[in-house]
Formats: C-alpha cells, sequence, structure tokens
C-alpha cells in the first residue's frame, strides 16, 4: 500500500570565513610583508539515502539542518579551518523537490546516494594573496561568501510493513489508533473502514514501521460479499498479517470459525496471502467473560505454530507486548 509522506525542511550551508588583513612585526623589520590568511569555506549540506529509516517522521522534529561556517583567516599567514559538512539521512524512496519553485531535485533508490543539496560559501581571500611585486603592501581582503540556503519539500512513498487482518468490528481501526498518530474512524457496525488507513508506530529506539489497517472480511468476501478482498492488494507486499480475532461475548459468534473464515478468505484471495508470516491477537479481552472461547482461540493459533497474543485497546493490556513483537519481526 502506498502512502505519502511529507516534510518540509530548511537547509543552510555554512558560510566562507572572512579573509584577513595584517602585516607581519617584525624585530628590527620595519615594514613586514602582508600576512593575513585565507578564511575556511563553510560545510556543506548533503542528503544521504538511508535504509535505516523508513519515514520522514523524524524531520518533524528537526526542520533546520545547518552546516558550521567556515573559521575566518588569521594573521601569520593562518587560513581559517573549513566548517564541516553535514549529513542528513533520508530513507530511499525519498523524492527530493525545491519547496519554492517546485523542481525535482533527487531521487534517492539507494542506501549511500548522496545529493549536495547545499553548497558552503567559498572562503574569502587574505591580503597575503594580494601582493605583487609592484604592490607589496596591499590591504585587500575578501569576506568569505554566504552558503546556500534552501527550503526543501520531501516525499516518500512508503509501504506498509505490517496488515492488520480481521473480522469487521474486530478492533482493527482502534488498534491502529493505540499505537500510531493515525485517526480512522472507529464504530460500533461493521465495515466502519472502507479505505486502507496507514499509521507509523515509532519505538524508543527511534525506529518506526508502518502499520495498514484495512476492511473487515466475511464469508463469501473473494465472492464480493462486504466489501469483497479486492482491498487485500493493498497488504500483499507487507512482511506479516497481524490477525485479530474479537473474543467478546458480544459478538454472538464463534471465534474460532471468524479466525477459519478469515484464513479461508485471505487463501482465496492469493497464496502468497495465505502464507504470509502472522500473529494472531485475541481482542477486547476487556469484555470477554468466557474463558473457553479464549481458550479455543488460543489453541487455534498455537496449533498451527503461530504467535499468540491477547490484547484489549480499551485498557492497554497486551498492546506493548503485540506492538514489540510485530517490531521484531518486521525491523530483523
Ligand atoms: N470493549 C472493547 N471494545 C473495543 C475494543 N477495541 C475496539 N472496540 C470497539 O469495537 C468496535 C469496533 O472497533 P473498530 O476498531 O472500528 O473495528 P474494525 O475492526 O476497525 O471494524 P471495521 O472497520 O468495520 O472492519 C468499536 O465500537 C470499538 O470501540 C476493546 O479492546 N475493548
Ligand atoms: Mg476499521
Amino acid at each position: 500500500m502506498l502512502f505519502l509522506d511529507e516534510a518540509k525542511i530548511l537547509i543552510k550551508a555554512g558560510d566562507g570565513g572572512n579573509g584577513c588583513l595584517a602585516f607581519r612585526r617584525e624585530k628590527f623589520v620595519p615594514k613586514g610583508g602582508p600576512s593575513g590568511g585565507d578564511g575556511g569555506h563553510g560545510g556543506d549540506v548533503v542528503l544521504v539515502g538511508t535504509d535505516q529509516q523508513n519515514t520522514l517522521l523524524q524531520f518533524s522534529y528537526n526542520p533546520e539542518h545547518k552546516a558550521e561556517r567556515g573559521r575566518h583567516g588569521e594573521g601569520s599567514n593562518r587560513t581559517g579551518a573549513d566548517g564541516k559538512t553535514i549529513e542528513v539521512p533520508v530513507p530511499v524512496g525519498t523524492v527530493v523537490f525545491d519547496a519554492d519553485t517546485g523542481e525535482r531535485l533527487f531521487d534517492f533508490t539507494e542506501p549511500g546516494q548522496q545529493f549536495l543539496a547545499a553548497k558552503g560559501g567559498r572562503g574569502g581571500r587574505g591580503n597575503a594573496r594580494f601582493a605583487t611585486s609592484t604592490h607589496q603592501a596591499p590591504t585587500e581582503h575578501e569576506p568569505g561568501k554566504p552558503g546556500e540556503e534552501r527550503r526543501l519539500r520531501l516525499e516518500l512513498k512508503l509501504l506498509a510493513d505490517v496488515g492488520l487482518v480481521g473480522f469487521p468490528n474486530a478492533g482493527k481501526s482502534t488498534l491502529i489508533s493505540r499505537i500510531s498518530a493515525a485517526r480512522p474512524k472507529i464504530a460500533d457496525y461493521p465495515f466502519t473502514t472502507l479505505a486502507p488507513n496507514l499509521g507509523v508506530v515509532q519505538l524508543p529506539n527511534y525506529k518506526s514501521f508502518v502499520v495498514a489497517d484495512i476492511p473487515g472480511l466475511i464469508e463469501g468476501a473473494h465472492t464480493g460479499a462486504g466489501l469483497g478482498i479486492q482491498f487485500l492488494r493493498h497488504i500483499e507486499r507487507t512482511r506479516l498479517l497481524v490477525h485479530l480475532v474479537d473474543v467478546s461475548d458480544t459478538t454472538g459468534r464463534d471465534p474460532v470459525e471468524d479466525f477459519e473464515i478469515v484464513l479461508n478468505e485471505l487463501a482465496s484471495f492469493s497464496e502468497e496471502l495465505a502464507q504470509k508470516p502472522m500473529i494472531v491477537a485475541a481482542s477486547k479481552l476487556d469484555a470477554a467473560q468466557d474463558p473457553e472461547r479464549i481458550a479455543a482461540v488460543r489453541q487455534a493459533a498455537v496449533g498451527r505454530g503461530l504467535e499468540y497474543f491477547e490484547i484489549s485497546s480499551a485498557t492497554g493490556q497486551g498492546i506493548d507486548a503485540l506492538k514489540f513483537a510485530m517490531a521484531e519481526r518486521v525491523l530483523a
């Protein structure tokens, strides 16, 4: 499933250092020659493709990136140090635009690719550089040139890492709203979700992954019942499915049957989907009074060799454990 992530950033390369105006002062030498050193060059801002990130989220916390300025030149022909160039990592898949002109500047397709986004200013020349045989005491010296400054718009097409599947009303949208900043519509009736929602799940170590919440599946979906199964193509390229099974007492259905129906519908969409790694999560534990219903779902999952969790998006029970299990699978 493609999802557009966008960020605007300001980048500023370092200014060049000023050239220096100085003359040598030596004992017994009445008039020393010019000795003003050159200013250092300002640092560049370079964007570098990385596969260690898959969202632009970090730029909302960090929208400005500035490189160091060059140091000014000094007397005794000392050249100022160059400013450090900074490298700003951007996820592979990012397209870079000039935010002001709309011009497309660069396309990151591989990790390690570099784009010089703002060039540092040249350092100014010190007066020592202007000396000639006929002009032995020059006072000319140049200021450093300003570094380039640019506003960029970054665009990233995101691929979901995890697909949430289950019966309508199983609590998929509620779960994604619990673990990400996504705020999809949630309601107490089937087929609330009509189109996929994506959410970015942030982990404490600054890593993140993308979860897709899709419409519910019912028996016969592959023949068009409910919303059909066409939307399953949105999760075809995910690495993991999380299968939510409502074990609360209010459904009036057998949760194991729900579980098997969804497995069948996935299989009738494609073999690939049927084979995808899956975590089973019994949902709405807070509203489940009957331990046998829960045990039956656990048995059905574990019997198929699937990892199993019990959660409640209402109370938060099991949510972190499930989140970290997802992270472990998709970030491994
Ligand atoms: N008690 C309880 N209710 C929940 C929990 N999670 C979700 N619900 C409720 O279950 C109903 C359905 O939740 P949704 O998140 O919309 O379910 P869904 O799976 O996205 O449903 P569709 O989009 O229709 O497929 C809502 O009324 C939620 O408030 C839970 O952990 N406990
Ligand atoms: Mg929903």
